[in-house]
């Protein structure tokens, strides 16, 4: 039931191969499988998405979005209790509330999220600031050569080289569809990694740390690609915002 290691070119047979692979797997092979588990009791209850299937939680929900998560439960955060620290290979390490990053310069970046999974979702837009900020504000060393990327969730990670987190379409993102990021959605902070796969994308993003080498993130070490671009993506950075 797992997205599939690689991008392909046309997303709509590994769709369908997911969907054959869930109906085989069943609700049994989520529950024997806690730590795949994604989040699509949100997405059930509308009658309007039941299918003859009547896997009504595998549709996406009406925004096009699925909710994924690799944990059964993720604490709610916000303004009172959210914070974010930079730390590893940099001179000036610190933590950020949110009022800090809302305080900052903001970005805003609209492009088509894709899952490997199949489904997209056409110009999305994400709003935050920059990653490049927050790592030039920290100072990276000369031997931080890339970024490990940690959440409240407790379990996910996530990874990019330096010169990748510094592009100007990787956002530490406030916002997605010009509204504060929900909880189902990563919020109050996810990470908006524009050219690659969604997966890239951290949810409920609390720590950013300077490393001396790329560490696989969570997919990455069960096969992703660690550089999980997506097709037509512009590789030699600053796509622009
Ligand atoms: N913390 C965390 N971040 C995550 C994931 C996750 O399970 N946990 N799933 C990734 C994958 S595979 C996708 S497609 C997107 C899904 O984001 P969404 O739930 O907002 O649609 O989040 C990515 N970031
Ligand atoms: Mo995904």
């Amino acid at each position: 039931m797992a997205d599939q290691p690689k991008g392909r070119p046309d997303g709509a047979p590994v769709a369908r191969r997911t969907m054959l692979g869930m109906l085989a797997a069943g609700a049994a092979g989520l529950a024997g499988a806690p730590y795949l588990q994604h989040g699509w009791e949100k997405v059930l209850a509308s009658a309007s998405q039941a299918d003859s299937t009547g896997l009504t939680g595998l549709l996406p929900n009406p925004s096009g979005f699925r909710y994924y998560s690799i944990v059964g439960s993720v604490p709610r955060k916000d303004a009172t209790d959210y914070e974010l620290r930079i730390d590893g290979l940099v001179d000036r390490p610190r933590a950020y509330t949110l009022a800090d990053l809302r305080a900052l310069p903001q970005t805003r970046v609209v492009r088509d999220v894709q899952c490997t999974d199949g489904w997209r979702v056409p110009d999305t837009p994400f709003e935050g600031v920059r990653l490049s900020h927050l790592l030039d504000a920290a100072g990276v060393r000369p031997e931080g050569r890339a970024v490990r990327f940690t959440c409240f969730d407790g379990a996910y990670t996530e990874s990019l080289t330096m010169e990748q987190a510094c592009r100007s379409d990787v956002l530490v993102a406030l916002n997605m569809q010009d509204r504060p990021i929900t909880h189902e959605h990563g919020g109050p902070v996810r990470l908006y990694v524009a050219p690659m796969y969604f997966y890239k994308s951290a949810k409920w993003l609390s720590g950013i740390s300077v490393t001396d080498r790329v560490v696989p993130g969570y997919w990455e070490e069960r096969g992703y690609d660690v550089d999980g671009w997506l097709e037509g993506a512009d590789r030699r950075g600053d796509a622009g915002a």
